[in-house]
């Protein structure tokens, strides 16, 4: 059986298909994994919706009408506590027109500059919405942390510099790999739905 991942971010792919492969069953021996590079025709899906959970199923859905195979979105999102939970679901454009990742993570250290380590949560929430032909599944996961002072490790993408996840000392870009692949949100909800995935094969 194919499934596709449907996500233009290559970080992502890799992630997705380490989890996929890091199991007892390994699904990555009954399921052939195809992401959008495989699909160069379907181009940017517009992120409009208002919540993570409504990205998620846009990316899915429209993945699934263009290749009628069962696809997998994720959408990912930062929310920091004293901030009202944002930068939320625009975590990937929070710096506005030409967003980077260097240019977000120094627009978080800057709106919190002066906020105390004690006041400085923050949790990433991952949604994972799973569509195919009679499905139409949602998986979540959520990882605790605090925002780091200053930068730190080369590891990962995104605001993993940044986030340093409770119960370590250290970011997810210094964690590396392995060890956020077992702890992170995207790990979380993939674990969900892997559930869901063995169902689909059995
Ligand atoms: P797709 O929509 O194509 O999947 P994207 O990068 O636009 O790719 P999102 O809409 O989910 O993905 O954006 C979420 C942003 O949050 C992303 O650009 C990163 O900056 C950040 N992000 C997502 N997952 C992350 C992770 O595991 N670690 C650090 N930052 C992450």
């Amino acid at each position: 059986m194919r499934i596709v991942l449907a996500t233009h971010n290559r970080h992502k792919v890799e992630e997705m298909r380490a989890i996929l492969a890091d199991s007892s069953d390994d699904l990555t021996d009954r399921f052939e994994i195809l992401s959008l590079e495989d699909f160069p025709e379907i181009g940017e899906i517009i992120e409009d919706g208002a919540t993570l959970e409504e990205n998620a199923r846009k990316k899915a859905r429209t993945v699934f009408e263009k290749t009628l195979l069962v696809s997998l979105a994720d959408d990912t999102g930062l929310e920091v506590d004293s901030l009202g939970g944002r930068p939320g679901v625009y975590s990937a454009r929070y710096s506005g027109k030409g967003a980077s990742y260097l240019k977000n993570n120094q627009k978080l250290l800057k709106e919190l500059s002066g906020v105390p380590t004690s006041k400085r949560s923050a949790t990433f929430r991952c949604v994972i919405s799973i569509i195919g032909d009679n499905i139409d599944e949602i998986a979540v996961g959520e990882v605790k942390g605090k925002i780091g002072s200053e930068m730190r490790g080369e590891n990962g993408f995104g605001y993993d510099p940044l986030f340093i996840p409770d119960g370590y000392e250290i970011t997810y870009a210094e964690i590396g790999s392995k060890i956020k692949n077992r702890i992170s949100h995207r790990s979380l909800a993939l674990e969900q739905a892997k559930t869901i995935l063995r169902q689909l094969v059995s």
